[in-house]
């Protein structure tokens, strides 16, 4: 039962994020009880152990119970237009999340990170530049550590990848520096529209001191800039102040302003895209006095993450690349171009894609493929939706990723590239990203 000093609280999900806040509420003495939508999640034995005294509920929620609650913990996988959890904000209960219990508690300053595309990357190159410079630093969030986790060392500095579903229940961050590094359609299936989404990105520079922006992305320009310092970030030449790219002596530099920074061609990883990643993390290092030498050195020795455009292998002439994180269009479009770019003449881009589509458009694939490209391989759950707005391409169908990297090979000729970019979600047929990307490393091992 929930006998609490002050208020009742009802954590809603057990996954990684209610583990972590379960944890975190244990530590400070401060009761409250569990719940989940599943019958079973794989969390359920190890709380029931971990946390015997603690009331857990399964299976279907119960507005009535939860209404009972004066304050809900709620786990970013849950959708919070769930009827029992509207009814229990409706008879007056706050709905928080993880990150404004971290924000309540955090004692050093918190660089943030969101956006559709590169987060990842943008966050770990950030740590990298921190730890760099000799910085103890806290890195987590949407990439993997829960951020309450994080509390449980000293940091001098954290930075945090926010998803979007993070931001829903986030109200007041007072970052030190914040980005939303681009916005393209993901998630639709859990927003209103395109609108809805981008505020919700937008909600990562409530409170921050500088915010960093894309200067060729409109969407993610701050619309309440009173009092922040705003800084920028684009593949253009940049003013003052500003992070972008200018030629001098022959070569593409990486600059602040009129100052050169880093050859463009000292990066290890490839690609238009990460020029835009690395500009981003050096304008959230400087934001937060990162020593620029460091934060250099870092984004020099980078080699990107598994599963980003990662090379796999090269058979007969055709390579291989994991892009299984790309689980949005925007995504699979910045492989189809930062790849595209580097085919020799004659060759071909073979896609592998589909799974779970979010309620995406997946038209705008069409030019670029239709430049780089004669056949797409389609599985899982949306390949037929996808074959009916993917037209300029020759469209596959197989049932297992191992038979679709089968398929790519037999279509494959020499100097093509065969790429696993799905722009979907893997959920369907894999328990995430990480299961789907070394799913086809195995299955490209497996060519003969
Ligand atoms: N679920 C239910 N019922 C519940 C609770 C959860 O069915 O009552 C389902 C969710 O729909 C989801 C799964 O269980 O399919 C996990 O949900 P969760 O909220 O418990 O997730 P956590 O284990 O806490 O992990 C979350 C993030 N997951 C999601 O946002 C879905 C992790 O990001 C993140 O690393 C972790 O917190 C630590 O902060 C993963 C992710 O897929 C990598 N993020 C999305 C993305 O990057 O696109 C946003
Ligand atoms: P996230 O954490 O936001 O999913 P990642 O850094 O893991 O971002 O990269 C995911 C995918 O996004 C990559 O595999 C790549 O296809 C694509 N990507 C990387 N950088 C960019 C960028 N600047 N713009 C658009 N897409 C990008």
């Amino acid at each position: 039962s929930l006998i609490t000093t002050d208020k009742r609280r009802i954590i809603i999900g057990l996954g990684q994020t209610g583990l972590s806040c379960a944890r975190y509420f244990r530590r400070r003495g401060i009761e409250f009880a569990m719940c989940d939508t599943r019958q079973a999640p794989a969390a359920a034995g190890a709380f029931s152990t971990e946390f015997p005294a603690v009331e857990l509920r399964l299976g279907e929620l119960d507005g009535d119970w939860l209404s009972q609650a004066q304050e809900l913990v709620i786990s970013p996988g849950i959708d919070k237009r769930h009827p029992a959890i509207e009814q229990a904000v409706a008879a007056g209960a706050a709905l928080i999340g993880d990150i404004d219990l971290f924000c309540r508690e955090a004692q050093a300053p918190i660089v943030a990170i969101t956006g559709s595309n590169a987060k990842s990357t943008v966050t770990t190159l950030v740590g990298l530049m921190a730890d760099r410079a000799g910085i103890s630093v806290g890195v987590g969030g949407n990439i993997g550590t829960p951020t309450l986790d994080l509390l449980q060392q000293p940091a001098e500095l954290y930075v945090l990848e926010l998803s979007s579903f993070q931001l829903e229940t986030t109200h007041e961050l007072r970052a030190a520096a914040a980005t939303v590094l681009n916005v393209s359609p993901d998630h639709l299936d859990r927003y209103a529209g395109m609108q809805d989404y981008t505020l919700t990105k937008q909600r990562i520079y409530r409170g921050a001191a500088v915010v960093v922006a894309n200067r060729q992305d409109a969407l993610t320009q701050p619309l309440l800039a009173q009092g922040v310092e705003l800084r920028s970030f684009g593949l253009d030449e940049p003013d003052l102040k500003q992070y972008g790219l200018r030629h001098c002596q022959g070569k593409l530099w990486l600059c602040c302003g009129r100052e050169p920074l880093l050859p463009a061609s000292d990066l290890k990883i490839r690609g238009r895209h990460n020029l835009a990643n690395g500009l981003a993390a050096l304008a959230l290092a400087d934001a937060v006095a990162i020593p620029r030498e460091a934060a250099l050195a870092a984004l020099q020795d980078f080699a990107g993450l598994k599963h980003r455009c990662q090379w796999v292998a090269e058979l007969q002439g055709v390579s291989y690349f994991n892009d299984s994180k790309g689980t949005n269009v925007g995504a699979t479009l910045a492989a189809l171009e930062g790849l595209g770019a580097t085919l020799p003449e004659q060759a071909r881009l073979i896609l592998i894609a589909g799974g779970v589509g979010k309620d995406q458009s997946f038209a705008a694939l069409n030019e670029p493929l239709q430049r780089f490209s004669r056949d797409v391989v389609l599985i899982g759950r949306d390949a037929r939706q996808i074959a009916t707005e993917v037209t300029s391409v020759r469209p596959h169908f197989e049932a297992t990723l191992q038979a679709a990297v089968n398929r790519a090979q037999a279509l494959a000729r020499p100097g093509d590239i065969v790429l696993l970019s799905p722009a979907c979600a893997s959920f369907d047929m894999f328990s995430g990203y990480a299961e789907r990307g070394d799913c086809f490393v195995r299955a490209v091992e497996a060519l003969t």
